[in-house]
Order: structure tokens, then C-alpha cells, then sequence
């Protein structure tokens, strides 16, 4: 039998092993890994490359409503082509309820946002901002039948927080349907204090926005979720911890045998607070909530991972332009930190970071890293074995990397709607040079290949991490 494709002389890593082979592709899955495979319509020659799963970002944040005036920098064509550009085979964007709207209604929205624009696969979490009786009874159940098996929850921001009573209504709800809730884990009044009060002493400038979301709001928030999480027996992931005493309240949490799993993402890695001290505006390009910290969280970051605190590393990629009054640059009267969108771009260069960073660095293995950007999202979102691995019966979704390749990430070197990049000057070593999706190159030898359409919506199984202690 001939394949499709041959990858050969590589070097394999998945979340387990390292070991040299070639990888057989037909009909877009991967048919055979070995060596002497035979025929192939196309030999890639992979010598001296690392061939690894295709990334999974599973937070990522596009073609989302923000608030009056704000637009996000990424549609669903220029965020995939970004994330194909990045190493990445597929993304799990939000699709984001607000108050009054049906959640059938905005999946239906989200899916016309998608068709034919998506360069790599996707799939949606969803995000419960109206938790009324016909969202919970009716359409979150039948939703979570229908392969959308993870929702988030707000603990803060206006028109997306929930209380605790709907916090806890929400989380039975995925407790009788084994979904997973993840949770964005800021107490929201403090947030509204600590801001009014800066606001009020004429601390408005972008920085301010770290001070006005400090850590112990975040640990609050993190250990209250945990405590509702556990009154009812039912598993969470607290999204994009930022520092030592909310993993340390998680690590707590895991050691007292509780299901509640967590994420930490680039910005916490590589970025502080003192990012947001930019000169005039040039601190609102790192207003992302939580904030990035400081050196000592970045390290308390790493050992999350490194100790499998975080199972998970994303990149809540959630763009706005900076040079826009339609992003960064708020239109002049709303003169404070507040009116700022929170977010930042980060799904092109998720995974080099943290290659370079972590596994360049020695800091974690070439086998954590798979683990922690791909085999992970694919177990813990109810897509795994067909997404995140390379193995025989798999989609034949894989990045292949130049580990020597010696980078400064760049604004040029972007692919997706922003016009900046926080990350900016960091130098990297390592990149993914080709991204192949179903057996098909999307991004060949750095070079655009793939077309609108080529990514697909994924349908998932519920989540295996989701089941409840006592079922
Ligand atoms: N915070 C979020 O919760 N979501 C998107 C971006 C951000 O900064
Ligand atoms: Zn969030
Ligand atoms: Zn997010």
C-alpha cells in the first residue's frame, strides 16, 4: 500500500516518548510510524527536525463582542492562519453569551462566524454569562449532548460575573452532564474597590490596572471557586493562573484528592507588571487580567508546571489593536485604565516560548512540553486520541520544528489581526517551520499553503478529567 505522505528522518516526541522514525500518513490520519515504510505520493524530508503533535490552544479568544466601540483584532480566518504560523492544528475559541441571549442561538452565530474561514480545526467552549432556568434546564444540557462539553464561568468583570448561588447552579449542571467548567477566578468587588479608589487618587494610567487586580484577588477567587466546586463534587479548571499563592491553592486543593486542574499561560512566564509602565499608552498593550506579576510568580509558574499543578499551558490569545480607538487606545474621555479591553495577543507565539524558554532552558522536557501544548488540551477536552498524539489511528496533525532556528519575535513576523505583539523582542531559539492539519500542510517551510476552510469543526467527547469523585 502506498501513502499519502511519508515523513521521514525525523525525530518524534509525544508526551511520553522521544524516538526516531517516520511517520506513514493516509487519508489524513497517520497510518504507520517505522521505518522502511515503502511508498508515499510525497516524501518530506524531516531530517535534523523535531516532528511533534500539532499545539492545541485551548483558550483562545476571537471574533468575541467586546465592549460598546471595541472590536477584536482576530476573525476566525486571521486567528487560525495566526495559530497555524504558531505550530498549532487547532484552537478552542469561546463562544461568549450575553445577558437576554439564547446560548443555542450564540453557538448558531459563532458556527456562521467560523464556516469556511478556519485555517486550522476548532472547537467551541462555551461561556454562561445569563444562568436563567431554560439556559440551565434546558439549553446547556442539550448543548453538552451536542459535543460542546466545557463552559466557562466569570467570577468578575461587568455583564459576565456571576454570583455564587450561579456559580453553583451552573457547576450542578455539569455535574449531571459531566461538563467541564472552567473558571476565571477574580473576586469582582474587590476588583470595583481597589479601582474607584485608584481612580479617585488620579492613578488612571495603565498601570494601575495591575494594582487594581492584585494577587490576593485572585487567590480569593481561586480558593472560593474551589470550595463551591467541592460542596457539590464536581471537577474544574481554574484558567490562567498567574502567581504562587493561587497555584499553591490548587496544588492544596489536588492533594486533598479534589478534581480541580489548572492553566497557566506565556504571559506569566515572560512578562511583569512593570510591562504595563510603558510610556503614555504603550503600557495598555499588557493589560490582560489577571496581570502578569512579577519574577517570583513567573517561578512559581514554571513549578506549576514542572510539578503538574498546570496541566495545561494556553495562551487566552484575545487581541485588540493597539494603534485603534476601536482597541488599545480608548477614545479620548475614557481617560482611566478601566476602559482599557483586557487582552493580548498570543497564539502565534505560545508554543516558542515556551520551547525556548522551557525545554531550551531546561526547565521542562521535550516530552512535558508536548504534554503541556498539546496531549494535555486533547485529554482534558474530550478529544483525545484523535487530537494531541502522534499515533497510529490519530489525525495526522503535526508541526514540524527547526529546534536550532534562532528567532527575535517580532510584530513583522505576525500573522493574525493585531498590530503588535507583547512579546516583542524576546529572542527564541527553535520554531515550527511547517504545520501539517489532516495530513495537508497549512504552513509549509514558513511559507502560507493552506486556505480558509481547510480547519474544521471538531465536535468533542465529554471530558474523561469531568467525571465527579462519586458518580
Ligand atoms: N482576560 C480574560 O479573562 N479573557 C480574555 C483576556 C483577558 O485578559
Ligand atoms: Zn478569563
Ligand atoms: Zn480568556
Amino acid at each position: 500500500m502506498d501513502f499519502d505522505t511519508i515523513i521521514r528522518g525525523g525525530t518524534i516526541a509525544t508526551a511520553s516518548d522521544t524516538f526516531a522514525c517516520d511517520i506513514g500518513i493516509s487519508g489524513g490520519r497517520i497510518a504507520a510510524l517505522g521505518e522502511n515504510l515503502g511508498a508515499a505520493k510525497e516524501i518530506v524530508d524531516a531530517r535534523g527536525k523535531l516532528v511533534l503533535p500539532g499545539g492545541i490552544d485551548s483558550h483562545v479568544h476571537v471574533s468575541q463582542p467586546s465592549a460598546p466601540g471595541i472590536v477584536m483584532a482576530d476573525d476566525f480566518a486571521s486567528g487560525t492562519r495566526a495559530a497555524a504560523f504558531g505550530g498549532n492544528t487547532m484552537m478552542l475559541p469561546f463562544a461568549l453569551q450575553q445577558k437576554g441571549e439564547s446560548l443555542r442561538q450564540v453557538v448558531k452565530d459563532y458556527h456562521a462566524k467560523a464556516d469556511g474561514q478556519c485555517y486550522v480545526d476548532v472547537s467551541f467552549h462555551l461561556i454562561i454569562a445569563d444562568a436563567t432556568e431554560r439556559v440551565l434546564g434546558q439549553e446547556l444540557p442539550a448543548l453538552v449532548n451536542d459535543g460542546y462539553t466545557s463552559f466557562k464561568v466569570f467570577m468578575t468583570y461587568e455583564g459576565l460575573a456571576l454570583s455564587d448561588l450561579e456559580m453553583l447552579n451552573v457547576m450542578s449542571v455539569a455535574r449531571e452532564t459531566q461538563a467541564l467548567v472552567m473558571v476565571h477566578a477574580e473576586n469582582y468587588d474587590a476588583i470595583r474597590f481597589l479601582t474607584d479608589r485608584l481612580e479617585r487618587a488620579g492613578k488612571t494610567a495603565p498601570q494601575y490596572h495591575a494594582a487594581s487586580r492584585p494577587i490576593p484577588v485572585e487567590r480569593e477567587a481561586t480558593h472560593r471557586a474551589i470550595s463551591l466546586a467541592e460542596l457539590i463534587d464536581v471537577p474544574i479548571m481554574i484558567v490562567h493562573v498567574s502567581n504562587r499563592e493561587a497555584m499553591e491553592e490548587i496544588r492544596r486543593a489536588q492533594q486533598r484528592g479534589l478534581k480541580v486542574y489548572g492553566e497557566t499561560c506565556p504571559q506569566y512566564l515572560v512578562l511583569t507588571e512593570k510591562d504595563l509602565e510603558g510610556l503614555n499608552m504603550e503600557g495598555a498593550k499588557y493589560v490582560c487580567s489577571p496581570p502578569p506579576r512579577d519574577k517570583q510568580s513567573q517561578q512559581a509558574c514554571w513549578e506549576g508546571m514542572q510539578q503538574g499543578v498546570f496541566a495545561l499551558f494556553s495562551s487566552d490569545h484575545c487581541p485588540f489593536r493597539y494603534d485603534d480607538p476601536q482597541g488599545k487606545l480608548i477614545p479620548k474621555g475614557r481617560t482611566s485604565f478601566r476602559w482599557v479591553p483586557n487582552g493580548i495577543p498570543g497564539v502565534e507565539t505560545r508554543l516558542p516560548i515556551l520551547f525556548s524558554e522551557g525545554f531550551g532552558k531546561g526547565r521542562i522536557s521535550l516530552n512535558q512540553f508536548v504534554a503541556l501544548t498539546a496531549t494535555n488540551h486533547a485529554k482534558t477536552y474530550g478529544l483525545y486520541p484523535k487530537k494531541g498524539t502522534i499515533a497510529v489511528g490519530s489525525d495526522a496533525d503535526i508541526a514540524i520544528w527547526d529546534p536550532k532556528r534562532e528567532v527575535t519575535i517580532s510584530q513583522a513576523l505576525m500573522h493574525g489581526g493585531s498590530d503588535y505583539t507583547p512579546y516583542e523582542g524576546i529572542k527564541v531559539t527553535g520554531w515550527p517551520v511547517s504545520t501539517m492539519l489532516r495530513g495537508r500542510f497549512v504552513v509549509r517551510d514558513r511559507e502560507l499553503v493552506g486556505k480558509p476552510g481547510d480547519g474544521a469543526y471538531v465536535p468533542r467527547d465529554k471530558s474523561p478529567l469531568a467525571a465527579p469523585r462519586s458518580a
